[in-house]
């Protein structure tokens, strides 16, 4: 009987600790009087769960600012009314994603701008977003493309597209 669950706590352990290189588990299982119990393992596994638990967040925080820098595209508000952009002018970056965010506050509009691919319309009160990504260095003019009413040929957004420092 002695013999046996000799060999049953080594098998055990050989189990338990590839396990624990693993990063599975960290149980230290013992074969005693044909029980297994845990032996001293309680300690270590704590320890393990805190390290295993905190480089992961520490992962998730260190992705989620490299997201938030680098991936997720900076959003620009402008606000289109009769018969101006507000702001005028903005600048952006060329090669980074930027997500224009039309809003009218009184009649529909729209912006066109060919030379940057951008081609929207938002109706009266409304907001939409804009993705684009400027491919080209310069400064853009866009213009209104919904007719709202006599000042609306003088509507203009002009986007500066600069080198990324
Ligand atoms: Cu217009």
């Amino acid at each position: 009987m002695i013999y046996v669950s000799e060999i049953l706590n080594n098998v055990v352990s050989i189990v338990a600790s590839s396990a624990e290189r693993a990063g599975v588990t960290c149980l230290t299982l013992n074969a005693k009087d044909g029980i297994f119990q845990r032996q001293g393992g309680d300690m270590k596994c704590k320890c393990s769960v805190t390290t295993i638990f905190t480089s992961t967040l520490l992962g998730i925080s260190i992705l989620g600012r490299a997201v938030a820098n680098d991936i997720s595209p900076k959003v620009i508000q402008v606000t289109a009314k009769r018969f101006v952009f507000e702001p005028a002018e903005i600048t952006v970056e060329k090669g980074e994603p930027v997500v224009l965010e039309l809003k009218s506050v009184d009649v529909p509009h729209g912006l066109r701008i060919r030379e940057l691919n951008l081609d929207v319309k938002v109706g009266k009160g409304a907001t939409i977003q804009a993705p684009f990504t400027p491919e080209a260095l310069g400064d853009f003019v866009g213009h209104c493309s919904v007719f709202c009413g006599p000042g609306h040929g003088k509507m203009t957004l002009i986007i500066h597209v600069v080198k990324k420092p």
